[in-house]
């Protein structure tokens, strides 16, 4: 056996896979700037970066994916557990052992005439009790510079493996060798084979044939919350699809909200919001824009912590006006996936700048006709910038026990039904709700669009176990004496008859997270309704906003029939969980049907 490392156990992993995958040479990572450098300075001459101009955007690169590699390939995307049960209706499951044996096959020389990085990371602040050690393998060096923004990549972590610290095994190949004298394609990729598989049960990832995203940085989706989920369900804790904010009060008051929104719904842009100048005084910090780690405190109250470290933010539609935070963030120091790039180095994406420059190549790489109406970026084009680098970053963003919650938001995407704004009456009907919830479908994951689709607690894609379990797991810290956070339902995306968004969204949210936090503090009315509590047009500081008593109505009206309708289409979806859902959850819409068909 070949020493690569000091530890036993990772000393054989590595030799487990180079065996198998046979890569040219091995390469430990250490995370330094150097290191960092070299690799962009490889993928340039590769051609895979192209280098952005340096006094406009300094460090940062831009590049484009094989057009069959751009988004998460959720039919392709596997949770290999022993019980198929363990699983639930809502992943694809297979059997571990039969799942390996394909997997083997797929990956034999599959790193011929490549590099094999071997990354260590840590997900979460190294050293905080909340924090997760993961070694990823790769043969993509995109994925390694990628990870050094998204992850904490650190010696120190092979130090704490050492110490007997466990860790998640995470390989990724590109599933494309390079075989004698093959010129290597911009963008390695496997066009036709695609392999997302999670062993929860042996904290294990295998991911194969996709450079992208979630697919390849296997921090993020894979570790960060399929296998993360699993873990916390075994270990009593929350492992969330959610952005944290931090959001203070002229007093100097502060609290923490934990907000689930489905992909491609705005997190980032609602985790950096900017209040409107009339709301002076009050400010929105940014602990994490995508997942949230949960524990509970000895004090009986929800701490959180982002276990990531930097931002992989949908770039279309960031701009000066919808995230002026985002786009300081990603000034510098960024790559840049899927974006149109000029000529001189400048990138462009759709809501960028209102007109396109005159000369742009699109995501293809192609030089755009500016008689097409064909898109410049890909609609999940990606910005991967350091979250230090947010100018509303919150200074207890890395806090090694995390910040406290006082409210969580589970935000669907409806063009109907669906209020502004809901509190929940309590706990479990929050969770009633944040289950229940749906979304029409985005970018973010390969599909049909428009679609409405049941994405409960925006976790749908990521939980990695039977998310009836997940469900009873949320309940079950309801019995328990703690400090339960209030529970909020938002909806940004209402259509007026004529199909145009009601709400304006943006910093303009900053009036209902006033209310919520009021709310929290007793401060603040609502109106007992049928299916939860609501504000008033009046309980909602409007400023000088031109949003009416006509507008605010037509976004929160209930009306009975398609809310009777909805209440159905829940019941549907208990079925679809063969009934394994917590017997609280009936008993909730037994009581929603009798209270909307009394009023
Ligand atoms: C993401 C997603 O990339 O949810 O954050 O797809
Ligand atoms: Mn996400």
């Amino acid at each position: 056996m070949k020493h690569f490392v000091d530890n036993h156990n990772l000393n054989e992993y590595i030799n487990d896979v180079v065996e198998i995958v046979n890569p040219d040479q091995v390469v430990i990572c250490d995370g330094s700037e150097s290191e960092y450098k070299n690799l962009c300075t490889k993928l340039v001459n590769s051609g895979t970066f192209i280098a952005l101009d340096k006094d406009k955007w300094p460090n940062c690169y831009a590049c484009n994916s094989d057009p069959s590699d751009v988004a998460r390939v959720e039919d392709r995307t596997f949770i290999c557990t022993t019980n198929k049960d363990d699983v639930g209706p809502t992943n694809n499951w297979e059997d571990p052992a039969k799942m390996k044996h394909q997997l083997s096959a797929l990956l034999k020389d599959s790193m011929t005439g490549r590099t094999m990085y071997i990354i260590p990371f840590c997900m979460g602040p190294i050293g905080s009790s909340f924090s997760k050690y993961g070694i990823q393998i790769t043969d993509s060096p995109y994925v390694v510079v990628n990870m050094h923004i998204t992850t904490r990549v650190h010696p120190t972590v092979l130090k704490k493996i050492n110490e007997g610290y466990e860790f998640v095994k995470c390989l990724h190949s590109l599933g494309a060798p390079l075989l004698d004298k093959q010129v290597d394609k911009k963008w390695p990729c496997n066009p036709t084979v695609k392999y997302i598989c999670h062993f929860p049960e042996t904290n294990e990832i295998i991911s194969y044939g996709s450079g992208y995203g979630g697919n390849a940085l296997l921090g993020k989706k894979c570790f960060g919350l399929r296998i993360s989920s699993y873990m916390a369900y075994k270990q009593g804790w929350l492992s969330e699809h959610m952005l944290i904010m931090g959001i203070e009060n002229p007093q100097g008051e502060k609290k923490y909200f934990a907000a689930a929104f489905p992909s491609a719904c705005g997190k980032t842009n609602f985790s950096m919001l900017i209040p409107p100048k009339e709301l002076d005084g009050w400010k929105i910090t940014t602990v994490g824009d995508d997942i949230a780690w949960i524990k509970l405190g000895s004090d009986g109250v929800f701490y959180a912590v982002n276990p990531e470290n930097g931002f992989f933010g949908v770039a279309p539609g960031t701009n000066e006006s919808t995230n002026p935070n985002a786009i300081a963030t990603l000034s510098a120091n960024t790559i840049f996936t899927n974006v149109g790039v000029t000529p001189d180095g400048d990138v462009w994406w759709e809501g960028l700048t209102k007109q396109p420059p005159s000369i742009v190549y699109n995501w293809k790489g192609e030089l755009h006709d500016t008689n097409s109406d064909q898109k410049i970026a890909h609609p999940n084009a990606r910005f991967s910038s350091p979250a230090i680098q947010c100018p509303s970053i919150d200074p207890n963003w890395e806090s090694f026990e995390g910040v406290p919650i006082s409210a969580f938001i589970f935000g669907g995407r409806r063009s109907a039904s669906i209020p502004l704004i809901l509190e929940s009456f309590n706990w479990n009907h929050g969770v009633y709700n944040a289950a229940t919830m749906a979304s029409e479908t985005t970018a973010a994951a390969f599909g049909e669009q428009g679609v409405v689709r049941r994405d409960p607690f925006a976790m749908l894609p990521f939980c990695g176990y039977n998310m009836a379990n997940y469900f009873k797991h949320w309940i079950g810290f309801g019995e328990r004496k703690i400090k339960l956070p209030k529970i909020y339902n938002v909806n940004w995306f209402r259509k007026d008859s004529a199909g145009k968004f009601i709400w304006p969204g943006f910093s303009e949210n900053m009036r209902i997270l006033k209310w919520i936090f009021q709310r929290i503090n007793g401060k603040a009315n609502a109106l007992n309704t049928s299916i939860g509590y609501m504000p008033s047009y009046e309980d909602i500081d409007w400023g000088t906003t031109n949003f009416n008593k006509d507008d605010f109505n037509s976004i929160m009206s209930i009306n009975k029939d398609e809310w009777l309708n909805e209440l159905n289409l829940h019941l549907e979806l208990f079925k679809k969980y063969n009934n394994q859902i917590p017997d609280e959850f009936y008993d909730i819409n037994f009581n929603l049907q009798k209270s909307m068909k009394a009023d």
